[in-house]
């Protein structure tokens, strides 16, 4: 055999660590310049790191889960010459449309955020490979094009399936080949598949088209641009709420004991802070172990009961909303969880953090407490199946039988996908959340 070349991650700008989430090739496989050996994907964007030349795949040098940097080795590739063949002919399909859509672009620059646009990069030096295939949060956008790959996009060309008409079922959207077999199945079956956008009738938002209004006919205007985290947590909010049916149950909890417990372990370590949220995470824990269909996720006729309990947590930063994820929640004791969720909260402001991060959740809590309100409707963190609101807590009289007494009373909003959960089994929860928050001798049975 000849001598075998290295296919390494080209520039990616300032992107470090990300994910493979899919490979594009197997040894063996014939692959032409510029095809795409594997997929990353950051929390900015999804893109291929392409074959720098015709040749032989023989080894792939990672799997998914890997995180990558620029200049990883992605595959050894036994160039097309020595070979000792042409290079593979493109399919046709390919040739109609040699360069996925949509176009690459180009190296983000290090700060301007978010719709920076800077110059072509160069290829790092020793890497004769073509800039990385980037799509990125636009393409999620009401309006744009479908969020695929450029190789889940040649297989529905193949199949003759319009990829508008796919729902994404992978983070922000993204279509993946699995929902392609889906969708072509569904409707091989006759059924109606789970459509993603409007138009054509049947199961889609037939919506009409979004109000253009010229606001500065009525007074002065200025225009800012989103930030990226506003247009990729945007378009998953938008798909979450169209598509899971959502009905919100409201409780009250009576922390009075707790918040005495809590003031006092502040005291004792006052080197972390102890607020609220740590003991709903301990709660929301046992509330999943009791109710298991909350620990759960859809995926076809088929629901995912998972067994670890990794709670993600949405935080409020400047440039929008994040929810970094908590893990094994249930092994970790309330000064442990207090400490992490200090760090993951600074990590999200300071934006440092990295996609794997906010991945692997179960259920959400999302905290309005800190700033105020009575209730709010959440919206789901598909594919969770539920996430918890926590508002401001107030002391409120509450009547014990024999007079009104002086209670903190924390307001619990529970929104709930309905096609997994039933009102009833939402009131259980949400009533055993409440009984622990009120008693956490509870959480030791
Ligand atoms: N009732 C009353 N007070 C509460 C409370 C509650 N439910 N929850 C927190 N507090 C208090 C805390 O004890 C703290 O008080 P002190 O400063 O006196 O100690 C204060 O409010 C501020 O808390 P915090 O917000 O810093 O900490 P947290 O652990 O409650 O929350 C975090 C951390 C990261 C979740 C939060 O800062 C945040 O970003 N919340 C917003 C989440 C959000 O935007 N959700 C909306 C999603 S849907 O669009």
């Amino acid at each position: 055999m000849a001598e075998l070349k290295e296919a390494r991650v080209p520039d990616i700008g300032n992107d470090k660590d990300v994910p493979v989430i899919e490979l594009l090739v197997q040894p063996g496989d014939k692959v032409r310049k510029d095809q795409g050996l594997v997929t990353l994907e950051s929390d900015k964007a999804t893109m291929e790191v392409p074959a720098p030349f015709d040749g032989i795949v023989r080894e792939l040098k990672v799997k998914v889960g890997d995180e990558l940097s620029e200049g990883s080795v992605v595959a050894l590739i036994e160039p097309a010459a020595a070979a000792g063949e042409p290079a593979p002919a493109p399919k046709a399909e390919a040739k109609a449309e040699p360069k996925p859509e949509p176009k690459p672009e180009p190296k983000p620059e290090p700060k301007p955020e978010p719709a920076a646009r800077p110059a072509a990069p160069a290829a790092p030096a020793g890497n004769p490979s073509s800039p990385p295939v980037r799509f990125d949060a636009e393409a999620l956008m009401p309006g744009k094009v479908p969020y695929a790959s450029p190789a889940v996009r040649l297989f529905a060309r193949e199949l003759g399936v319009d990829l508008a008409q796919v729902a994404g079922s992978a983070r922000a959207g993204r279509i993946t080949r699995e929902d392609v077999q889906g969708f072509v199945k569904q409707v091989m079956a006759g059924g109606a598949a789970p459509r993603a956008g409007g138009g054509g009738g049947g199961g889609g938002l037939d919506l009409i088209p979004w109000p253009k209004v010229d606001f500065s006919k009525f007074g002065g205007i200025e225009r800012q641009p989103l930030s990226r985290i506003q247009k990729l947590s945007g378009a998953n909010l938008a798909r979450n709420w169209a598509m899971i049916p959502h009905v919100t149950q409201f409780d009250d909890a009576d922390i009075t004991e707790m918040e005495a417990f809590r003031k006092k372990l502040g005291e004792e370590n006052k080197d972390v802070k102890v607020t609220p949220l740590v003991f709903l995470i301990k709660a929301a824990v046992a509330a999943l172990k009791k109710y298991p269909a909350f620990n759960a996720s859809l995926d076809g006729d088929e629901l995912v009961l998972k067994q670890y309990f990794n709670i993600g947590i949405a935080v409020d930063t400047p440039d929008g909303l994040v929810v970094p994820v908590i893990r094994d929640a249930d092994r970790k004791g309330l000064l442990e969880l207090a400490r992490e969720l200090g760090e993951v909260s600074a990590k999200a402001r300071d934006k440092k953090l990295t996609s794997a991060d906010m991945q692997g959740g179960c259920f959400s809590i999302s905290s309005l407490g800190g700033i105020g309100g009575t209730a709010f409707t959440p919206i789901i963190n598909a594919p969770e199946v539920a996430i918890l609101g926590v508002s401001r807590s107030a002391m409120k009289p509450v009547w014990n039988g024999r007079e009104f007494a002086p209670r903190l009373v924390l307001p619990l909003s529970l929104s709930y996908d309905h096609r997994v959960i039933d009102g009833a089994a939402a009131a259980r929860f949400t009533s055993y959340l409440a009984q622990v928050l009120g008693d956490l001798r509870r959480l030791l049975l």
